[in-house]
């Protein structure tokens, strides 16, 4: 491992971090990603008020992938305890709201607890929430500053929904973000044949795995060529030379979040490749695609 390193102004165990939303959910589950060899993680996205979450189905797998339409299931406030077992390890905070002041509100109950917080101003499937915020390149510069205000260090994650991304984080970026994170999942659905009607409970879901790799990292190829923060790659994500395309686009990190579901030791798998003796020096790689 190369030893601690910082990225959006907090200090990671390795280039690898959980994404949100998988396994996110508990403290236990989250130091159970650590221990496996993840370098941070992010937590399942917190909201101001508990939410149980979209009717059920809110999974099908796909060819490539996974559509989920879960619905912002969380806890709430009641998650604050979840992070006693998490203390000084690299606990980023995922959190969504309706309005700037419901961000700064929720990320208040975090201050002095989390490493960092990703604003989720991305998820697809939810009203009034996530991508109704985060393609508004005004909402979205206002919900950054009101969290960025409270001077714990803030990653925005984007939509890969809207027409140009970055005009989206470029807005992050006059609030203030420390780092901005693509992708979130891409807009989809699946109809059952037989039974005539959308799978999903929410007929709508958001599309993750290995089918979203190429649209990630031309996401972040254009972020890395409009902004001066670092972007961290998520979206599809499986292997060390996943991680190494990601970092020659322009990603400082990565976010793993479908391939953990099949296997839990893929961060040690990972790190193993990625920083063996002829491994590559990530410093050396990050953006040299550009050249
Ligand atoms: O909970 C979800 O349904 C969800 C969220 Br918050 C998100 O940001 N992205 C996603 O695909 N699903």
């Amino acid at each position: 491992y190369p030893g601690p390193i910082e990225v959006g102004g907090i200090q990671l165990k390795n280039h690898l971090l959980l994404a949100a939303g998988i396994l996110g959910t508990t403290g236990a589950s989250l130091a159970r990603i650590l221990q496996n060899g993840a370098g941070g993680v992010v937590t399942k996205s917190i909201g101001p008020s508990p939410k149980v979450g979209h009717p059920g189905p809110c999974l099908v797998v796909v060819d490539g992938g996974i559509i989920n339409a879960m619905g912002l299931p969380n806890p709430s406030t009641a998650f604050v305890d979840e992070l006693a077992v998490l203390h000084g390890e690299p606990v980023i905070v995922s959190i969504f709201g309706g309005t700037p002041e419901e961000f700064r509100t929720v990320a208040g109950w975090f201050v002095g607890k989390a490493s960092g917080f990703e604003l989720n101003l991305s998820c697809p499937h939810a009203e009034g929430y996530g991508a109704a915020i985060g393609s508004d390149p005004a909402l979205v510069e206002e919900c950054t500053r009101a969290v960025a205000s409270l001077g714990v260090p803030t990653w925005v994650k984007l939509t890969p929904n809207v027409t140009d991304i970055t005009e989206i984080g470029a807005a992050a970026e006059r609030g203030g973000a420390d780092a901005i994170v693509a992708i979130n999942t891409v807009k989809a659905m699946r109809i059952s044949t037989a039974l005539r009607r959308p799978v999903l409970g929410n007929r709508f879901g958001g599309l993750s795995g290995k089918a979203i790799f190429p649209i990630a990292v031309r996401c972040v190829y254009d972020l890395y060529e409009s902004c001066s923060i670092p972007i961290i790659g998520c979206g599809g994500v499986s292997t060390a030379d996943n991680v190494i395309e990601m970092m020659m686009a322009g990603a400082s990190a990565v976010e793993i979040g479908s391939a953990i579901i099949d296997d839990i030791s893929i961060f040690a798998t990972i790190a193993e490749d990625l920083y063996s003796p002829d491994g590559i020096d990530a410093r050396e790689i990050v953006g040299c695609a550009h050249a």
